[in-house]
């Protein structure tokens, strides 16, 4: 198959940078998203021995900074074959009667407005070449709402529909587009969700084997190689002892 080119968003840590490693070695150019410079460059400088790789650091809230980095890619990378939307994060769990405002904007402005920035700058460069192929980590939190999940849930229930959305409206120029849920996967995800709080982070693992964020990558891989008229439009993955969000064997 041909070289192609992929932009991964939120490729500092966990199953965006899981991603950008496994499709360096799979014949993909890769433009690494995320806020922390210094874990871009470190990165680049890794995958550069396997691939061609460029930074673009911005955050996804902020659709000017948004527009301007993308704008700014020199035209040998303008041509992006797929968009991983993987930026995002829960922030707090707590009941909607106590919630933080600020954790509420943050989740709705990062997991559900920062992918449609995102999205808007890259969709016009998919529809004129009629190739492409977007895929969004939505989440098993996009799926069944969990109690004290409550904007978080929402947030990721909006981008299962924006990703059917996308689906449809994309059809005719030929654009895949996938979701991917996880269920528990190991990244920084949980010390986000618990503002750093190391015991509190570590709890939703216990006595059991969570996935990891190179499972979540194989899964994009193996997506990202299914042939022309092939596309997996929506996957769900669970670790094996998670049954649903509440379900979980443990011991
Ligand atoms: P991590 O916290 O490890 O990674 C989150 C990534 O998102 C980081 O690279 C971070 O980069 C980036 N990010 C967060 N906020 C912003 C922002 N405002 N602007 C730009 N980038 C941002 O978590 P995961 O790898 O687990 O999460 C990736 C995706 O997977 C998320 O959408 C999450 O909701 C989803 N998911 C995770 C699950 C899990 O259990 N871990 C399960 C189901 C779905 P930086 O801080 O450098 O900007
Ligand atoms: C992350 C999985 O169950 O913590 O989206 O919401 S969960």
């Amino acid at each position: 198959m041909q070289k192609r080119i992929a932009l991964i968003t939120g490729a500092t840590s966990g199953i965006g940078e899981a991603t950008a490693r496994l499709l360096a070695a799979h014949n993909f150019d890769i433009i690494l998203c995320g806020r922390r410079r210094e874990r871009l460059e470190t990165l680049q400088q890794e995958l550069a021995a396997q691939t061609k790789v460029t930074t673009l650091s911005f955050d996804v809230r902020e659709h000017a900074d948004v527009q301007r980095a993308i704008a700014s890619l020199p035209v040998e990378w303008k041509n992006i074959d797929v968009l991983v939307n993987n930026a995002g994060n829960a922030h707090g769990l707590d009941p909607i009667q106590t919630g933080s405002l600020a954790d509420w904007d943050a989740m709705i402005d990062i997991n559900v407005k920062g992918l449609l920035y995102v999205s808007k700058e890259v969709i016009p460069v998919m529809t004129s070449r009629q190739l492409g192929h977007i895929i969004n980590l939505g989440s098993i939190a996009g799926k069944e709402v969990y109690p004290n999940g409550n904007v978080y849930c929402a947030s990721k229930f909006a981008v299962d529909a924006l990703t059917r959305g996308m689906r449809m409206d994309l059809n005719a120029y030929g654009i895949k587009v996938t979701s991917i849920n996880p269920g528990l996967v190991e990244t920084e995800f949980s010390l986000v969700r618990f503002k750093g709080d190391e015991s509190k982070a570590s709890a939703p693992y216990q006595g059991m084997t969570p996935l990891q964020g190179t499972d979540i990558a194989d899964i994009i891989l193996y997506v990202l190689q299914a042939p022309p008229h092939v596309v997996l439009a929506d996957i769900t993955v669970f670790p094996t002892a998670q049954a649903s969000s509440t379900q979980v064997k443990r011991g």
